[in-house]
């Protein structure tokens, strides 16, 4: 099946058997917990729903499917998603190697609770530069892990080069696909070892639902990672998995006219005579655009933009538009605006922010689906008054 059709149909069979209803959306199981008819006899495998929920469990399999990946597991958010795998394969001493520039609220739980309380050790590199990753590695390095385009810098990693790096010393790579979505790009099948998502962005899409999600293929990865959901405990409730499900159905036909509308908003800006840069992996002028091009199906909805001018300009800007949200968050169907520096990376230190190029004045802009020329007549006028 092709990836519209299992955003549909994967985890949500109808069921024919005697007593089932032939429900074609997976039902909404509430239960917190699950009869048996015996105390060696749990029904259909279900206990208690922290364990296994039959929502959580359509949703995963669906999940799994999209990423071309036999096992999904679903969590009450990106950062939970985030702490059960490093809960799940790391232990005091371990060291990481992280993309430099990532999503400042990872960055905050790697620096400020796993290297500041727990003793695992990160080094934040520019994996586009493979020479560099290379050179960080020691011989307690367990994890990679990579964003692939980076929040909010749209900077590449080659997922493919990274794996033949990790791979050959047994150190796992993850790559957090959140700004792609499954739709535009699948690491696994790149050679990396586990996805992870913030399902609240794309892959929900309709910004009413906080969830993350890992896929991975490895049984044994699987089984630590599966542990830990329980163990911990940070699942995705019923209704989010519910919500999730109902939502990932459009996400093909969202993604593209994110890519579609970000690519002619992407190339109005460039020419803007107010705009001084703009930072899109589908425009030419991208400096990976040949590896955008060689390891992703499309360029996705997300840019940053440099104003000529002041912060005065830039929040100016961002204020003055009608259609686009002044918000964090990014992936819903409407459109969003923010300063990286000011909000979602406020946590990153400001020297750090600087080495890597997010000035206060940089603007992330998360595309939506409403029609293009509006959203582009918003851009124009707000323009006017910078
Ligand atoms: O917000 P949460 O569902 O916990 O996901 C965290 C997360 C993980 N990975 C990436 C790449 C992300 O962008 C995020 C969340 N990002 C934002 C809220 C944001 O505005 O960038």
């Amino acid at each position: 099946m092709k990836f519209s059709t299992k955003s549909i149909h994967t985890g949500e069979e109808p069921d024919f058997r005697e007593g089932a209803s032939g429900d074609v959306v997976a039902a909404l199981h509430l239960s917190t917990t699950f009869a048996r008819s015996a105390v060696d006899r749990p029904t259909g495998g279900y206990e208690y729903s922290r364990s296994l929920n039959p929502t959580r469990k359509a949703l995963e399999q669906k999940l799994a499917a999209l990423e071309k990946a036999c096992y999904g597991l679903a969590f009450a958010s990106g950062l939970a998603a985030e702490t059960a795998v490093l809960l799940a394969l790391l232990k005091t001493g371990d060291h990481v190697i992280v993309t430099d520039d990532l999503y400042g609220g990872t960055q905050r739980l790697f620096r400020k609770v796993f290297e500041s309380r727990y003793g695992i050790r990160f080094s934040f590199v520019d994996t586009s530069q493979p020479e560099k990753v290379k050179a960080a590695i020691t011989d307690k390095t367990r994890l990679m892990w990579v964003e692939s385009p980076t929040n909010p810098l749209l900077k590449l990693t080659d997922i493919a080069e990274m794996s033949a790096i990790a791979r050959p010393k047994g150190i796992i790579l993850l790559v957090d696909n959140t700004f792609m979505s499954p739709y535009f790009q699948n690491p696994l099948t790149l050679g990396a070892d586990m996805v992870l998502h913030s399902t609240s962005k794309y892959i929900n899409g309709h910004s009413d639902s906080i969830g993350g999600a890992v896929m991975l293929n490895d049984d044994a990865l699987f089984e630590q990672v599966q542990f830990m959901q329980n163990a911990a405990g940070g699942i995705l409730s019923p209704f989010d998995s519910y919500l999730v499900l109902r939502g990932i159905k459009t996400l093909g036909m969202r993604m593209e006219k994110h890519a579609g509308n970000a690519g002619k908003i992407a190339e109005f800006l460039e020419k803007h005579p107010k705009v001084k840069k703009v930072i899109y992996p589908g425009l030419t002028s991208h400096p990976q655009y040949a590896l955008a091009q060689k390891q992703m199906n499309g360029f996705g909805g997300m840019m940053a933009v440099e104003l000529h001018g002041n912060l005065t300009g830039a929040e100016g800007f961002v204020q003055n538009l009608q259609l686009f949200a002044l918000a964090e968050s990014l992936g819903g169907v409407e459109s969003l605006i923010e300063l990286p520096a000011l909000m979602t990376h406020a946590s990153v230190p400001a020297e750090d922010r600087n080495k890597l190029g997010i000035s206060d004045t940089l603007i992330r802009i998360s595309v939506g689906v409403e029609n293009a020329d509006d959203l582009i007549g918003d851009i124009e006028n707000a323009l006017k008054t910078v």
